[in-house]
């Protein structure tokens, strides 16, 4: 397996969790989910889902017994950008998407740096009100989309837009923030072959997929980071970058 940028500079497995943690992206090509589950195996968990094939293992394909509210995953629609498990208590840090299978037509990846909305929000003075922008859970409570914890210094995004969840400002001055967050920038599309996929900080960058036509398979995999790891604070969130320049998520 190969560990890259996102303009395909090759990265060793400790820069390669440096990746993660400034940019809240690593590539892969050439992989195996054996692989990919080995570069997570000493510093992470498997993070459990009810679709899950094997701890923390979850096979993406259409399939139409699960075609269910929350199924969207196992279609061949496209997915808005969000938050894997946004709408339950904890989120899994780590997301990792190893496509099998290429579509026959479209299946594009997209990602969005959440660093990147919440940098606009705060340019724009909107970061005052975001407790009172939630995300409306039905018989769930209402976590705030963007959160900082830890002495202001931990960033996090928590966002999804549809039948399950979706975000709501609970002030009217809260308002201007939500209609940030109903528009978020257009993402960054790559087409992933067999073999390759993306490792995201799932706290921080948004993920989605284009509606595609043909055999597409992947296999994701979820996990927390492990508690005596020094990268145990992205259970938390992130630490926004100084200088952040385009917001895309390139090299
Ligand atoms: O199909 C993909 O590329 C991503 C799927 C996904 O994000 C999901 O099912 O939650
Ligand atoms: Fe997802």
């Amino acid at each position: 397996m190969r560990l890259l940028t996102p303009t395909g500079r090759r990265l060793s497995t400790a820069k390669a969790k440096e990746g993660l943690v400034t940019r809240g992206v690593v590539f892969i090509d050439q992989a195996t989910i054996d692989e990919v589950r080995s570069f997570l195996l000493d510093w992470t968990e498997p993070y459990r889902h009810p679709h899950e094939s094997s701890p923390g293992i979850t096979f993406i394909e259409p399939t139409p017994s699960r075609e269910g509210e929350n199924g969207k995953g196992f279609t061949c629609r496209s997915l808005p950008l969000h938050t894997d498990r946004a709408h339950v208590t904890t989120q899994p840090t780590i997301v990792g998407c190893l496509y099998t299978t290429q579509a026959r037509k479209g299946g594009e990846s997209l990602l969005l740096d959440g660093g990147r909305v919440i940098k606009e929000a705060s340019k724009k003075r909107l970061l005052a009100h975001a407790d009172n922008v939630v995300l409306l859970v039905p018989g769930r409570p209402w976590p705030p989309v963007i959160k900082v914890a830890r002495d202001s210094t931990l960033w996090r995004i928590r966002y999804r837009s549809d039948a399950l969840a979706r975000p709501h400002a609970a002030t009217v001055r809260a308002r201007p923030l939500l209609n940030l967050l109903r528009r978020l920038p257009a993402p960054v599309d790559h087409t992933f072959a067999g073999g390759q996929g993306y490792l995201i900080h799932n706290l921080r960058v948004l993920h989605g997929r284009r509606s595609f036509i043909g055999d597409r398979r992947a296999v994701r995999v979820l996990a927390t980071v492990a508690r005596s790891s020094d990268y145990a604070y992205l259970n938390e969130g992130f630490h926004l970058p100084v200088e952040h320049h385009s917001g895309e998520i390139r090299g």
